[in-house]
């Protein structure tokens, strides 16, 4: 066994990077939601075991909830700063993180419910201390705007929604109820479980890949909280660096993010070399194409990232090609090698 592994890791090191154009087509994974799993059975079988619920006819429909808007005619300034007095502390500890919905005391502890890319999510600040648990909501749960006061009682969180099935469309996706008039029953004590310490709770770490037992998944000495690239432990070369070029300029703002524990910027590829990279001030997940399905199919994260394809090296050896494909637009990105330095162009060639 010991002399099969010593055979098989330099192996694995130098010829699975998956970066280079090998004339073998490779696809991203993403926007393959099949039919089958769009139908009732499925959804409902596919409702995570730690999420409860039990019809309540009092509840608003999925329709229902949609069509209201509390700030109903308000303009969008106002819409604004009404929130911000809503949900000032929140904002404060939380910054632009989130879209909070609701908030409530209870206890010693101020919740809200609030959404961001991933789903749904309970906050929680007590005693100056603020904490984020991910709920883990299935894709197909539809989560009122609308909810009752008081969402948090015996130490279980109680929200009204519904199941909806996703339809893929060429620009939105179609949602249709397939079960409406639902209250969802979490404990507390399954929301707030984070085995390891680290921060994250244990459902949002199952989402996004990372050990729930460990507080440092790759290894690298940062934990999993305060890592910008969790997933991988950095590396530094000529290709790990064209990769960090390539998302410097696809932020393209100076903001500081090293802050906002709960946003990611989500790319999908399988090139180990970008797995690798050190953001600057960016938290990244670089998702190999399995997982990016995965993902896909298990949150309602939206939009998602980014996709890049394998580099094709130039006749000149100094001039290298990556498709890449995002939610809306599409090309290759054309990277120049010149002195050290990597100097990057999006070739768009297509829109949606
Ligand atoms: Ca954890
Ligand atoms: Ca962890
Ligand atoms: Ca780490």
């Amino acid at each position: 066994m010991k002399s099969l592994l010593v055979l098989l890791f330099p192996v694995y090191l130098f010829s699975q990077e998956n970066c280079f154009d090998d004339g073998q087509k490779h696809y991203s994974a993403k926007g393959k939601l099949s039919h089958y799993t769009q139908m009732t059975e499925f959804i409902l079988l596919n409702n995570p075991k730690h999420i409860k619920y039990k019809e309540n006819r009092a509840n608003l429909s999925y329709e229902e909830d949609e069509r209201m808007d509390e700030y109903s005619g308000m303009p969008y300034e106002q819409r604004m700063s009404e929130d911000y007095k809503r949900f000032e502390i929140f904002y404060k500890y939380f910054n632009h993180q989130f879209h909070y919905i609701r908030l409530q005391k209870a206890g010693k502890s101020l919740y809200a419910v609030a959404e961001n890319q991933f789903g749904h999510w309970l906050l929680e600040i007590k005693g100056r201390k603020p904490k984020a648990y991910y709920i883990g909501f299935s894709k197909n749960t539809y989560v009122n705007r609308r909810q009752k006061n008081g969402f948090i009682r015996n130490n279980t969180l109680f929200l009204d929604g519904s199941f909806i099935s996703i339809k893929k469309g060429i620009r939105f996706d179609e949602w249709t109820a397939v079960k409406d008039f639902l209250t969802f029953e979490i404990s507390l004590d399954d929301i707030k479980k984070d085995s390891d310490g680290d921060g994250y709770n244990d459902l949002f770490e199952h989402l996004i890949f990372l050990n729930s037992d460990s507080r440092d998944t790759d290894g690298d000495g940062i934990s999993d909280f305060e890592d910008l690239n969790p997933l991988h432990a950095s590396e530094r070369n000529r290709f790990t660096e064209l990769f960090e070029s390539i998302i410097e300029s696809d932020l393209g703002e100076n903001e500081d993010a090293t802050r906002d524990y709960y946003s990611f910027k989500i790319y999908e590829s399988d090139c180990n070399f970008f797995q690798r990279i050190h953001p600057k001030d960016t938290r990244i997940l670089v998702l190999s194409g399995s997982q990016a399905y995965q993902l896909e199919n298990n949150s309602r994260s939206s939009p998602f990232g980014t996709f890049y394809g394998r580099i094709k090296k130039g006749p000149d050896e100094t001039t290298f090609y990556i498709p890449y494909f995002k939610s809306s637009s599409g090309g290759r990105i054309i990277a120049e090698y010149k002195d050290g330095k990597w100097s990057v162009l999006e070739d768009q060639e297509y829109k949606t």
